[in-house]
Protein backbone atom coordinates (compact mmCIF):
# COMPACT_ATOMS: atom_id res chain seq x y z
CA UNK A 1 0.00 0.00 0.00
CA UNK A 2 1.72 3.03 -1.39
CA UNK A 3 1.60 5.91 1.15
CA UNK A 4 0.74 9.22 -0.08
CA UNK A 5 2.31 10.85 2.74
CA UNK A 6 5.76 10.13 2.59
CA UNK A 7 8.59 10.41 0.36
CA UNK A 8 9.88 7.97 -1.85
CA UNK A 9 13.04 6.80 -3.54
CA UNK A 10 13.26 6.72 -7.34
CA UNK A 11 12.57 3.22 -7.70
CA UNK A 12 9.34 3.42 -5.36
CA UNK A 13 7.62 6.06 -7.72
CA UNK A 14 8.36 3.92 -10.87
CA UNK A 15 6.90 1.07 -9.50
CA UNK A 16 4.12 3.13 -7.58
CA UNK A 17 3.68 4.57 -11.40
CA UNK A 18 3.25 0.67 -12.96
CA UNK A 19 0.73 0.68 -10.43
CA UNK A 20 -1.71 3.45 -11.38
CA UNK A 21 -1.25 1.97 -14.67
CA UNK A 22 -2.66 -1.25 -14.35
CA UNK A 23 -5.29 0.35 -11.86
CA UNK A 24 -6.47 2.40 -14.43
CA UNK A 25 -5.60 0.94 -17.35
CA UNK A 26 -8.61 2.48 -20.05
CA UNK A 27 -7.20 6.59 -18.63
CA UNK A 28 -3.44 5.83 -17.94
CA UNK A 29 -0.51 4.67 -19.59
CA UNK A 30 3.51 5.06 -19.18
CA UNK A 31 5.53 6.40 -21.93
CA UNK A 32 9.00 6.86 -22.08
CA UNK A 33 10.49 9.77 -23.94
CA UNK A 34 14.01 9.36 -23.64
CA UNK A 35 16.30 8.51 -20.91
CA UNK A 36 18.54 10.76 -18.67
CA UNK A 37 22.58 11.36 -18.56
CA UNK A 38 22.69 8.33 -16.48
CA UNK A 39 20.83 6.06 -19.14
CA UNK A 40 18.10 6.16 -16.94
CA UNK A 41 14.58 5.93 -17.88
CA UNK A 42 12.24 9.00 -18.55
CA UNK A 43 8.90 8.10 -17.77
CA UNK A 44 5.34 10.38 -18.80
CA UNK A 45 1.98 9.29 -17.40
CA UNK A 46 -0.06 9.75 -20.18
CA UNK A 47 -4.21 10.59 -18.84
CA UNK A 48 -6.68 9.90 -22.06
CA UNK A 49 -10.27 8.80 -22.69
CA UNK A 50 -8.83 8.64 -26.76
CA UNK A 51 -9.37 11.05 -30.01
CA UNK A 52 -6.60 11.44 -31.93
CA UNK A 53 -3.83 13.79 -30.66
CA UNK A 54 -6.34 16.15 -28.49
CA UNK A 55 -5.38 19.56 -27.35
CA UNK A 56 -2.70 18.71 -23.97
CA UNK A 57 -1.55 20.34 -21.15
CA UNK A 58 2.01 19.50 -19.99
CA UNK A 59 2.51 18.73 -16.29
CA UNK A 60 6.21 18.31 -14.89
CA UNK A 61 7.68 18.55 -11.16
CA UNK A 62 10.94 17.49 -10.01
CA UNK A 63 13.47 18.91 -12.62
CA UNK A 64 14.95 20.10 -9.46
CA UNK A 65 16.05 17.12 -7.50
CA UNK A 66 16.21 18.46 -4.35
CA UNK A 67 12.58 19.91 -4.31
CA UNK A 68 10.80 16.78 -2.15
CA UNK A 69 7.81 18.21 -1.88
CA UNK A 70 7.10 18.55 -6.02
CA UNK A 71 7.91 15.04 -6.84
CA UNK A 72 5.49 14.24 -3.71
CA UNK A 73 2.96 16.28 -5.00
CA UNK A 74 3.23 14.86 -8.60
CA UNK A 75 2.68 11.54 -6.92
CA UNK A 76 -0.34 12.30 -5.23
CA UNK A 77 -2.11 14.36 -8.03
CA UNK A 78 -1.71 11.74 -10.84
CA UNK A 79 -3.58 9.47 -8.31
CA UNK A 80 -6.02 11.54 -7.44
CA UNK A 81 -6.99 12.77 -11.52
CA UNK A 82 -7.13 8.63 -12.05
CA UNK A 83 -9.05 8.74 -8.89
CA UNK A 84 -11.71 11.74 -9.38
CA UNK A 85 -12.55 10.47 -13.07
CA UNK A 86 -15.93 9.17 -13.86
CA UNK A 87 -16.78 10.76 -10.34
CA UNK A 88 -16.08 14.47 -10.44
CA UNK A 89 -17.78 16.46 -12.64
CA UNK A 90 -14.53 18.64 -13.38
CA UNK A 91 -12.06 15.89 -13.58
CA UNK A 92 -14.40 13.80 -16.01
CA UNK A 93 -14.85 16.85 -18.22
CA UNK A 94 -11.38 17.83 -18.41
CA UNK A 95 -10.23 14.25 -19.69
CA UNK A 96 -13.36 13.78 -22.03
CA UNK A 97 -11.76 16.50 -24.21
CA UNK A 98 -8.41 16.94 -23.09
CA UNK A 99 -5.02 14.78 -22.47
CA UNK A 100 -2.80 15.61 -19.66
CA UNK A 101 0.96 14.38 -19.79
CA UNK A 102 2.60 14.67 -16.29
CA UNK A 103 6.21 13.87 -16.15
CA UNK A 104 7.09 13.18 -11.88
CA UNK A 105 10.45 12.80 -11.51
CA UNK A 106 12.04 15.03 -14.25
CA UNK A 107 15.39 14.51 -13.14
CA UNK A 108 15.83 10.58 -12.40
CA UNK A 109 19.48 11.23 -11.85
CA UNK A 110 19.60 14.08 -9.66
CA UNK A 111 16.85 12.24 -7.44
CA UNK A 112 18.44 9.16 -7.36
CA UNK A 113 21.34 11.70 -5.95
CA UNK A 114 19.31 13.08 -3.56
CA UNK A 115 18.64 9.87 -1.85
CA UNK A 116 21.91 8.53 -2.07
CA UNK A 117 24.84 11.46 -1.36
CA UNK A 118 23.59 15.09 -1.39
CA UNK A 119 19.95 15.69 -0.21
CA UNK A 120 20.33 19.35 -1.55
CA UNK A 121 21.13 18.03 -5.18
CA UNK A 122 19.81 20.76 -7.56
CA UNK A 123 20.86 20.13 -10.94
CA UNK A 124 21.20 16.51 -13.83
CA UNK A 125 24.71 14.69 -13.34
CA UNK A 126 25.75 15.52 -16.91
CA UNK A 127 29.78 15.88 -16.56
CA UNK A 128 31.92 18.63 -18.57
CA UNK A 129 34.86 18.38 -20.46
CA UNK A 130 37.54 20.94 -18.18
CA UNK A 131 35.37 21.24 -15.43
CA UNK A 132 35.25 18.53 -12.20
CA UNK A 133 31.78 20.09 -11.35
CA UNK A 134 28.99 18.48 -12.24
CA UNK A 135 25.50 19.25 -13.89
CA UNK A 136 23.46 21.39 -15.41
CA UNK A 137 20.75 23.53 -13.98
CA UNK A 138 17.86 21.84 -16.34
CA UNK A 139 15.75 25.25 -15.35
CA UNK A 140 18.13 27.52 -17.34
CA UNK A 141 18.93 24.82 -20.18
CA UNK A 142 16.00 26.15 -22.16
CA UNK A 143 16.27 28.23 -25.53
CA UNK A 144 14.48 31.16 -24.53
CA UNK A 145 17.37 33.68 -23.71
CA UNK A 146 19.57 30.86 -23.24
CA UNK A 147 22.80 32.29 -21.41
CA UNK A 148 21.22 35.55 -19.91
CA UNK A 149 20.99 37.46 -16.87
CA UNK A 150 20.29 35.02 -13.96
CA UNK A 151 21.96 32.42 -15.15
CA UNK A 152 25.93 31.20 -15.20
CA UNK A 153 28.69 29.83 -17.49
CA UNK A 154 30.16 28.55 -14.53
CA UNK A 155 29.70 24.48 -14.60
CA UNK A 156 30.56 25.26 -10.87
CA UNK A 157 27.54 27.00 -10.83
CA UNK A 158 23.93 26.54 -9.26
CA UNK A 159 22.51 27.92 -12.10
CA UNK A 160 24.92 26.57 -14.74
CA UNK A 161 23.10 26.67 -18.21
CA UNK A 162 25.14 24.07 -19.51
CA UNK A 163 27.62 24.19 -22.62
CA UNK A 164 23.93 24.80 -25.26
CA UNK A 165 20.97 25.22 -25.22
CA UNK A 166 19.26 21.75 -24.81
CA UNK A 167 22.51 20.30 -24.00
CA UNK A 168 20.44 17.96 -21.15
CA UNK A 169 18.74 15.21 -22.44
CA UNK A 170 16.06 15.60 -19.36
CA UNK A 171 15.28 18.90 -21.61
CA UNK A 172 15.93 17.81 -24.89
CA UNK A 173 13.54 14.81 -24.46
CA UNK A 174 10.75 17.18 -23.46
CA UNK A 175 11.53 19.56 -25.80
CA UNK A 176 11.24 17.01 -28.90
CA UNK A 177 8.23 15.74 -26.93
CA UNK A 178 6.07 18.51 -27.20
CA UNK A 179 7.01 19.77 -30.29
CA UNK A 180 6.02 16.49 -32.20
CA UNK A 181 3.21 16.49 -30.58
CA UNK A 182 2.15 19.83 -31.59
CA UNK A 183 -0.89 20.42 -29.83
CA UNK A 184 -0.08 21.05 -26.28
CA UNK A 185 -1.83 24.07 -24.82
CA UNK A 186 -1.28 24.50 -21.71
CA UNK A 187 2.59 23.21 -19.36
CA UNK A 188 2.76 23.57 -15.69
CA UNK A 189 6.25 23.24 -14.27
CA UNK A 190 6.39 22.73 -10.95
CA UNK A 191 8.94 23.79 -8.06
CA UNK A 192 9.44 24.36 -4.71
CA UNK A 193 10.06 26.49 -2.61
CA UNK A 194 8.21 30.05 -1.95
CA UNK A 195 4.62 30.21 -2.57
CA UNK A 196 4.63 31.41 -5.73
CA UNK A 197 2.88 31.31 -9.34
CA UNK A 198 4.43 32.72 -12.17
CA UNK A 199 4.48 33.20 -16.05
CA UNK A 200 6.71 34.51 -18.59
CA UNK A 201 8.48 36.15 -19.11
CA UNK A 202 11.85 34.91 -16.96
CA UNK A 203 14.01 36.32 -19.20
CA UNK A 204 13.16 39.34 -19.66
CA UNK A 205 11.64 42.44 -18.10
CA UNK A 206 8.73 42.60 -21.01
CA UNK A 207 5.32 41.58 -20.15
CA UNK A 208 3.90 39.13 -22.95
CA UNK A 209 1.12 39.68 -25.41
CA UNK A 210 -1.16 37.58 -22.91
CA UNK A 211 0.14 39.54 -19.65
CA UNK A 212 -3.44 40.42 -18.86
CA UNK A 213 -5.26 36.74 -19.30
CA UNK A 214 -2.67 35.02 -17.67
CA UNK A 215 -2.44 37.20 -14.43
CA UNK A 216 -6.11 37.15 -14.06
CA UNK A 217 -6.63 33.40 -14.27
CA UNK A 218 -3.11 33.13 -11.51
CA UNK A 219 -4.83 35.31 -9.55
CA UNK A 220 -8.10 33.26 -9.17
CA UNK A 221 -5.55 30.37 -9.04
CA UNK A 222 -3.69 31.81 -5.82
CA UNK A 223 -6.89 32.67 -4.37
CA UNK A 224 -8.49 29.21 -4.63
CA UNK A 225 -5.51 27.83 -2.95
CA UNK A 226 -5.49 29.88 -0.78
CA UNK A 227 -9.28 29.49 0.42
CA UNK A 228 -8.29 25.58 1.22
CA UNK A 229 -5.72 26.34 4.37
CA UNK A 230 -4.89 29.80 4.28
CA UNK A 231 -1.47 29.51 2.18
CA UNK A 232 -0.48 32.63 0.66
CA UNK A 233 0.80 32.82 -2.55
CA UNK A 234 2.09 35.85 -4.80
CA UNK A 235 1.99 35.83 -8.23
CA UNK A 236 3.26 38.03 -11.47
CA UNK A 237 5.56 37.37 -14.08
CA UNK A 238 8.95 35.72 -13.08
CA UNK A 239 10.66 38.66 -13.39
CA UNK A 240 8.81 40.72 -11.70
CA UNK A 241 8.05 38.13 -8.84
CA UNK A 242 11.22 36.09 -8.13
CA UNK A 243 14.26 37.58 -10.46
CA UNK A 244 15.49 37.42 -13.71
CA UNK A 245 16.21 33.56 -14.53
CA UNK A 246 17.24 33.15 -18.18
CA UNK A 247 16.38 29.59 -20.28
CA UNK A 248 13.79 28.39 -18.28
CA UNK A 249 11.19 25.77 -19.31
CA UNK A 250 7.92 28.41 -18.82
CA UNK A 251 9.46 30.85 -21.25
CA UNK A 252 10.55 28.10 -23.89
CA UNK A 253 7.18 26.81 -23.86
CA UNK A 254 5.41 30.10 -24.39
CA UNK A 255 7.63 31.11 -27.04
CA UNK A 256 6.85 27.68 -29.17
CA UNK A 257 3.51 28.13 -29.00
CA UNK A 258 2.21 27.38 -25.38
CA UNK A 259 -0.02 29.99 -24.47
CA UNK A 260 -0.75 28.87 -20.96
CA UNK A 261 2.32 28.38 -19.47
CA UNK A 262 2.68 28.30 -15.82
CA UNK A 263 5.45 27.78 -13.03
CA UNK A 264 4.73 26.45 -9.41
CA UNK A 265 7.14 27.25 -6.54
CA UNK A 266 5.33 25.06 -3.47
CA UNK A 267 5.82 25.11 0.35
CA UNK A 268 7.09 26.82 2.26
CA UNK A 269 8.57 30.58 2.27
CA UNK A 270 12.07 29.26 4.15
CA UNK A 271 11.30 27.87 7.27
CA UNK A 272 11.76 24.09 5.93
CA UNK A 273 12.55 25.12 2.28
CA UNK A 274 13.76 22.70 0.17
CA UNK A 275 13.54 19.67 3.23
CA UNK A 276 9.83 19.85 3.97
CA UNK A 277 8.35 18.08 6.11
CA UNK A 278 6.54 14.51 5.08
CA UNK A 279 3.79 15.71 7.16
CA UNK A 280 2.78 18.56 4.87
CA UNK A 281 2.92 16.40 1.40
CA UNK A 282 -0.70 16.25 1.65
CA UNK A 283 -1.71 19.17 2.39
CA UNK A 284 0.55 20.96 0.56
CA UNK A 285 -1.23 18.66 -2.72
CA UNK A 286 -4.53 19.16 -1.56
CA UNK A 287 -4.27 22.86 -1.41
CA UNK A 288 -2.67 22.98 -5.03
CA UNK A 289 -5.15 20.92 -6.89
CA UNK A 290 -8.02 23.94 -6.59
CA UNK A 291 -5.37 25.91 -8.57
CA UNK A 292 -4.38 23.13 -10.86
CA UNK A 293 -7.71 22.74 -12.05
CA UNK A 294 -8.28 26.81 -12.31
CA UNK A 295 -5.68 26.28 -15.07
CA UNK A 296 -7.02 23.19 -16.82
CA UNK A 297 -10.65 24.48 -17.03
CA UNK A 298 -9.70 27.91 -18.31
CA UNK A 299 -7.22 26.21 -20.89
CA UNK A 300 -10.20 23.52 -21.93
CA UNK A 301 -13.03 26.91 -22.16
CA UNK A 302 -10.08 28.99 -24.19
CA UNK A 303 -9.74 26.29 -26.59
O1 LIG B 1 15.75 29.49 -9.80
C1 LIG B 1 14.87 28.76 -10.26
O2 LIG B 1 15.05 27.95 -11.15
C2 LIG B 1 13.46 28.86 -9.69
N1 LIG B 1 13.50 28.79 -8.25
S1 LIG B 1 13.97 27.39 -7.58
O3 LIG B 1 14.13 27.61 -6.14
N2 LIG B 1 12.81 26.32 -7.74
O4 LIG B 1 15.15 26.92 -8.21
C3 LIG B 1 12.89 30.16 -10.13
C4 LIG B 1 13.00 30.41 -11.61
C5 LIG B 1 11.74 30.79 -12.21
N3 LIG B 1 10.70 30.06 -11.57
C6 LIG B 1 10.31 28.85 -11.99
N4 LIG B 1 10.51 28.49 -13.22
N5 LIG B 1 9.71 28.09 -11.12
ZN1 LIG C 1 13.25 24.63 -8.75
Amino acid sequence: EFNFASYHTLEEIYDWMDTLVADHPNLVSKIQIGESYEKRPLYVLKFSTGGSNRPAVWLDTGIHSREWVTQATGVWTANKLAEDYGHDPTVTSLLDTMDIFFEIVTNPDGYAFTHSSNRLWRKTRSIHAGSSCIGVDPNRNWDAGFGGSGSSSNPCSETYHGPYAHSESEVKSIVDFIQSHGNVKGLISIHSYSQMLMFPYGYKWTTSPDHEELNKLAEKAVNDLAAVYGTEYTYGSIANTIYLAAGTTVDWAYENGVKYSYTFELRDTGRYGFLLPSSQIIPTATETWPALLDILVHIQQHP
